[in-house]
């Protein structure tokens, strides 16, 4: 009797061992912690309002401290879809990649984001399930304002940018420049 309860424990495990490496794997997307990690409220010492125009940003640098968590407020006044996003040059050109086939398959628009579309299951398509929730960046449609929190860890080259199609490249890109 032992055998059978045996052989099913053994597979469960067997079965949860499997999925772990995926899981841990995924955790990881999007959290960048070289780039530093999402902040808490309670740590916010200061506040930066960065506007988002088509296509420019109220800043051309924002000097941050090595351990400082700071709250951005991005207000998207132009009449397209912007995007603030925390990251190094790499990370920003990978995802301008993504956002071009968010873009392509309609989850995104030039003025907006799809809630249906980004719902949808694209496993179907043989696609990795895609959303726009990485703790980095914050999607701005026209006329809104929204939030985003990060601590800053350590002094390295990292940029604020907008990675909808064309806008990195037409100047949506700035700076953060380490202060002590
Ligand atoms: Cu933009």
């Amino acid at each position: 009797m032992k055998t059978p309860i045996f052989a099913a424990t053994l597979a469960v495990c067997l079965i949860a061992m499997g999925l772990s490496s995926p899981i841990r794997a995924d955790e990881g997307h999007g959290h960048h912690p070289s780039f530093g990690t999402p902040g808490k409220a309670a740590d916010v010492k200061r506040t930066v309002t960065v506007i988002t125009r088509d296509n420019s940003y109220s800043h051309e640098a924002i000097t941050v401290k090595a351990g400082e968590t700071v709250k951005f407020v991005i207000r998207n006044e132009g009449s397209l879809l912007h995007e603030f996003n925390i990251g190094s040059p790499d990370a920003h050109a990978a995802h301008q990649k993504e956002m071009m086939q968010m873009m392509e398959m309609g989850m995104l628009t030039p003025t907006g984001i799809d809630a249906e579309k980004m719902k949808m299951d694209h496993s179907a398509m043989g696609m990795k399930p895609m959303k726009h929730d990485d703790p980095n960046s914050v999607l701005v449609e026209p006329g809104k304002t929204r939030e985003l929190i990060w601590k800053f860890t350590k002094p390295m080259k990292l940029e604020f940018a907008c990675n909808v199609p064309g806008h990195y490249q037409s100047g949506m890109v700035g700076e953060f420049r380490f202060g002590k």
